[in-house]
């Protein structure tokens, strides 16, 4: 196979330019999906691909997928890719890296006129962030049978827009129906957007699965009331009643370390006023750790802590779990090629469990999938600082290009033994 490199000046220059859809002035991108910046980059995304000679498709949860041609069309795709939005003070790479970097991949491949035995393809998985439309990864939950479209369609932002609605609106409702897609395997190259492979100074991250994840949302009600005429005693204070979940949702955590999270990282008060007792308060805990069982007695400590914060005070409390990812570990073949392609590479690399959660988590259950991470710098991410260099971005990329071939080869030689995809 001959060793193709990736252009690490036409990724850099591709990840600056998307960057400004949406840039904030803090130096980060605020690019919501489904918003008309999600269309911007989008369209994009699609002219990159077009002008590759990619045959692009939209199926009905606005994934795109940008395909380029192997020898054998019968053959499911490989494919790579990650998401295009990102979080309100969101960063430059969360994302768009894995995307740009796998349309570099087929950049590269386009200027060797290298081809592949399988074809190859881009992804781009609507709404994998949460942000705006809560769970994160809608659309590769869709795509693995995890939920049903129409309950995806119907899920609203806190302005009431529902999913379908806003995907309809910027013209991203595909024809293909989600999920009616077969893939060969799936690499997806992230940034690790947390502070082990800097820590340790390794290159790329053999990333074998993923920490299970649990959202929650929890509406506490108590009494608007007039905060100069109230006694205490005699108040409901939805908020001070989130202030001691909050302190328990910290202990909870503190108490299964060191591995395990969790946050209560949204929140509205309702009436926000400063002269009101806050009678309503809505918000959402992130749970997350490696381990099933561990997971399921923090959510039992979870659902002890709602109550014990929210009857001393008088107040009613309407919780719903809205997310539950169990721990996900990746197919040994696909890791195999990711840990090859860093050897061959000559990068210096370590396995890992992602952290974060990822579209590759869903897309695992129904395609041989693995992850390829780069470190980002203090492993900050999520945050408009959020940075990883041109070599790093350029190794990452060149890993999964080299993944993907050997991938290809591997899948070659089992259809030459006739034992199939
Ligand atoms: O929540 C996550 O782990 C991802 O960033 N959506
Ligand atoms: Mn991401
Ligand atoms: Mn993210």
């Amino acid at each position: 196979m001959r060793n193709l490199t990736i252009d690490a000046e036409r990724l850099w220059g591709n990840l600056m330019e998307t960057a400004a859809i949406g840039a904030t002035p803090k130096g980060g991108i605020c690019r919501l999906t489904l918003t008309d910046l999600d269309r911007m980059v989008r369209d994009w995304f699609r002219a990159q691909a077009e002008a590759l000679g990619c045959t692009v498709t939209v199926d009905d949860m606005g994934v795109m997928f940008a395909s380029r041609p192997g020898q054998r069309a019968d053959v499911p795709p490989i494919a790579m890719g990650s998401h295009l939005d990102t979080q309100p003070t969101g960063g430059k790479f969360d994302g768009a890296l894995g995307v740009l970097a796998a349309l570099e991949a087929l950049q590269t491949l386009h200027a060797a006129g290298y081809e592949t035995f399988a074809p190859i393809e881009v992804v781009n998985w609507t709404n994998e962030e949460g942000a705006r439309f809560a769970p994160a990864c809608v659309a590769s939950g869709v795509f693995a049978g995890v939920y049903e479209r129409d309950w995806a369609a119907a899920r609203q932002d806190r302005s009431g827009t529902a999913f379908g609605a806003a995907l309809e609106a910027i013209g991203y409702r595909g024809a293909e129906r989600c999920g009616a897609h077969p893939l060969s395997a799936f690499f997806e190259l992230h940034i690790e957007q947390g502070p082990l492979l800097e820590a340790e100074g390794r290159e790329i991250g053999i990333v074998t699965g993923v920490q299970g994840v649990r959202w929650f949302e929890a509406t506490l009600t108590g009494q608007d009331a007039h905060t100069g005429a109230t006694p205490m005693h005699l108040r409901k204070n939805a908020l001070l009643g989130a202030a001691h979940l909050i302190e328990r949702v910290e202990g909870i955590a503190r108490a299964h370390a060191p591995l395990a999270v969790a946050t209560v990282g949204s929140m509205e008060v309702r009436p926000n006023s400063p002269n009101v007792v806050p009678g309503e308060v809505f918000l959402t805990v992130d749970l997350r750790h490696p381990d099933m069982a561990v997971l399921d007695t923090m959510e039992g400590e979870l659902t002890a802590a709602i109550s014990e914060a929210c009857a001393p005070l008088g107040l009613a409390v309407a919780s719903a779990k809205i997310w539950d990812q169990p721990p996900v570990h990746f197919d040994e073949a696909c890791v195999a090629a990711v840990r090859q392609a860093a050897a061959t590479s000559g990068l210096s690399a370590r396995e890992i469990v992602s952290g974060a959660s990822h579209d590759a988590a869903y897309v695992s259950r129904v395609a041989p999938t693995a992850m390829i991470f780069v470190p980002c710098r203090d492993g900050i991410s999520h945050n408009e600082a959020e940075y990883s260099s041109k070599e790093q971005c350029a190794a990452g990329a060149q890993v999964l290009l080299q993944a993907v071939l050997d991938y290809d080869r591997q899948l070659a030689d089992r259809y030459a033994a006739g034992k199939g995809g």
